[in-house]
């Protein structure tokens, strides 16, 4: 039986790529919401309405599991998924353990949608584990159009990054948070831009890694052969130059699922 990952477009691409790596016999379906991205910007209750069509998509296609590769769906929705659906699911790990480990001045930040931020799930798990921790949030709406469009450098993508940047470097933050599975498609241009003495954090391992314990704890894990699919609701030549960047090996071809038309 399959392992569902989903995202709003192509950024929890960046957790296949570890899905991968740490689950060579596993057989991975991947959607991706490439027609209606992005969900970053809109209201609470549209994202649970698209995240109950996806859900419902792997409930049909017999999921065991679902990691739901995306931080604005896991910060408004991961306790609905869990509540209204039979098979466990793995939201994207906040990335704060990595980022507070990494922190020498206590100081983190956190570039994510403005449905993150709003959210306050980052801000929530920092007071969890250190009640002092000092958490910098940044949303950062122009990021995921850029990276959807493949403009993964040059001049666009560097004067938005130095724009959200700024004032997280100016508040002396030591570690960053990618608080969206999209970002890790840019990081080069983020680390130039902020240099080594801050710590990029991409939680991108540890989602994967939490995926893994839950299916030993479940008791679900497969016995290969290991494949994916990938599927997406539009745009598919574009999603598979994107995956090509990041996935090693021969990609399959990528399937059209047209989500609005789910109940
Ligand atoms: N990749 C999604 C995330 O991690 O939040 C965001 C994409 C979007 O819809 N803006």
């Amino acid at each position: 039986w399959p392992i569902g990952v989903c995202d709003s477009g192509i950024g929890g691409l960046t957790v296949v790529k570890e899905l991968l790596e740490l689950m060579p016999d596993e057989h991975f379906i991947y959607f991706g919401d490439t027609a209606r991205i992005p969900y970053g910007d809109r209201p609470p209750a549209e994202i649970l309405t698209f995240m109950r069509q996806i859900l419902r998509f792997f409930t049909e296609q017999k999921v065991k599991m679902v990691v739901v590769a995306c931080n604005t769906m896991t910060a408004v929705g991961l306790d609905m998924a869990w509540r209204e659906f039979p098979f466990p699911v793995v939201g994207v790990n906040t990335g704060i353990r990595s980022a507070l480990a990494a922190s020498r001045s206590g100081r983190i930040g956190v570039i994510a949608t403005q449905a993150t931020v709003a959210s306050g799930l980052h801000e929530r798990t920092a007071k969890a584990i250190d009640a002092k921790a000092v958490v910098a949030l940044q949303a950062c709406p122009k990021l995921v159009p850029l990276i959807e469009r493949e403009q993964l450098e040059g001049p666009a993508v560097e004067a938005a990054v130095a724009e959200y940047l700024r004032p997280l470097r100016d508040a002396g933050v030591d570690a960053l948070i990618l608080g969206c599975t999209h970002y890790p498609f840019i990081s080069p241009v983020i680390s130039r831009y902020l240099g080594p003495a801050v710590t990029i954090v991409n939680p991108a391992r540890e989602t994967a890694l939490d995926a893994v314990s839950l299916l030993a704890e479940y008791d679900l894990r497969g016995n290969g052969p290991g494949s994916v699919r990938f599927c997406f609701s539009a745009d598919l030549e574009r999603a598979r130059r994107l995956a090509a960047r990041i996935i090693p090996g021969p990609l399959p071809a990528f399937e059209k699922v047209d989500m609005a038309t789910m109940p």
